[in-house]
């Protein structure tokens, strides 16, 4: 086999962890002596074993002489687990390919040179650009300490999210739909305003097969969701924090009597929750990533604050029409063209008979 098919191999591990890792990365690692495969693993938890020594522990040989592919410069401080370059030396390991560079500065390089200085041959940015695609949300989050910020929505042909009525079930098909419960899998969190707890009053949990909730974050700078909402009376079964300016305790004890959270955040100059200090406080939580399922309203707050790192439109081939009817972003909007928040490198996938569209938004 050749040197990218083993490499393609430990990316195919390191996507089975997908959304058990958050915080963390997902890395894969594969050794191989003659060409044959004599270890193979990946980080499968948080705070768990690193792929290097997952892989080093399933050897079938000794690895001496051998070669690791990994997909991420492999680690060489003391965290939660000992530093991998030492398993790697200890190991007696020959060569390394290494896909992606690690930003985290505990390693950033410095992994690299400590295997190179003990004498193991190493070839760096290996397939870098297929290793980097497993990890946008970790390197966005160790550079900016902030999480990662996916805008979602589902709308139709004509750009409407809901009918004049406010009806909105369903607009995607079966696939599409299946396709955001694994992402709300795969992110640490989802969020949503106050306007959709009160007009759906979604539970916004994972209903994957195997799947994990993510923790349910709702904006309600004025506390007045009803404590009746799904996401209030289900903390048993999912995490909710309430972001609020509410500052009065006796208001704030039904919810937190239900298991929410409470996270008091600062307004805005415009009166809205200062979303770049409510992401602040989740990052310190651990919080890597975030599906905004937000409405109109939050759509284009977060846009405005700059928070929305990624944005994923599901098209469904249906037409609502109706003056009113709600589309994905509302606030004041630009007033020309030129003003547009702009979306780059788009990806685009069938799924049923609707299309998913992801870009990256441009940063301001
Ligand atoms: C992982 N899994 O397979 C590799 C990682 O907190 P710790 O001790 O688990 O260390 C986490 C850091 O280790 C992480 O930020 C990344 O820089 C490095 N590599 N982490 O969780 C892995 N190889
Ligand atoms: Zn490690």
């Amino acid at each position: 086999m050749s040197n990218r098919k083993y490499m393609e191999l430990a990316i195919e591990l390191a996507e089975k962890a997908r959304g058990f890792t958050n915080p963390n990365p997902l890395v894969g690692a594969v050794i191989v002596k003659e060409d044959r495969i004599i270890g193979r693993g990946y980080h499968e938890k948080y705070g768990q074993l690193h792929a290097e020594r997952n892989a080093l522990a399933s050897c079938t040989e000794d690895p001496k002489g051998a070669v690791m592919y990994v997909t991420l410069e492999p680690c060489c401080h003391y965290g939660k687990t000992p530093p991998c370059t030492e398993a790697i030396i200890a190991g007696g390991l020959s060569k390394v390919f290494i896909g992606s560079r690690d930003p985290n500065p505990l390693v950033s390089g410095k992994g690299v040179k400590m295997l190179q200085n003990a004498g193991i041959e190493v070839t760096t940015d290996f397939m870098k650009e297929e290793c980097d695609a497993l990890n946008p949300v970790f390197f966005h989050f160790i550079i900016h300490q902030t999480p990662y910020v996916v805008m979602k929505y589902a709308m139709t042909m004509d750009g409407k999210i809901a009918t004049v009525t406010g009806a909105s079930k369903w607009i995607t098909g079966e696939k599409a739909r299946e396709n955001v419960h694994r992402d709300r899998h795969h992110y640490a969190a989802i969020m949503a305003g106050k306007g959709t707890i009160i007009k759906d009053d979604p539970l916004l949990t994972c209903r994957m097969n195997g799947g994990k909730h993510p923790i349910r974050i709702i904006c309600d700078s004025q506390l007045t969701i009803p404590i009746t909402a799904k996401v209030v009376t289900t903390t048993a079964e999912a995490a909710t924090i309430i972001a609020t300016s509410c500052r009065d305790k006796d208001r704030q004890q039904p919810y937190i009597d239900q298991g929410c959270r409470i996270l008091e955040i600062p307004l805005s100059a415009d009166n809205h929750l200062s979303l770049p200090h409510l992401m602040k406080d989740l990052a310190a939580d651990g919080i890597d990533s975030i599906l905004l399922e937000g409405g109109g309203a939050l759509n284009w707050s977060a846009l405005e604050a700059g928070i929305v790192n990624k944005v994923q439109t599901y098209i469904a081939p249906k037409i609502f029409g109706g003056e009113t009817a709600k589309t994905p972003v509302a606030g004041v909007g630009v007033a020309l063209p030129s003003q547009a928040y702009q979306l780059v490198n788009p990806k685009f996938t069938a799924m049923g008979d609707d299309i998913l569209i992801e870009s990256e938004v441009l940063p301001c």
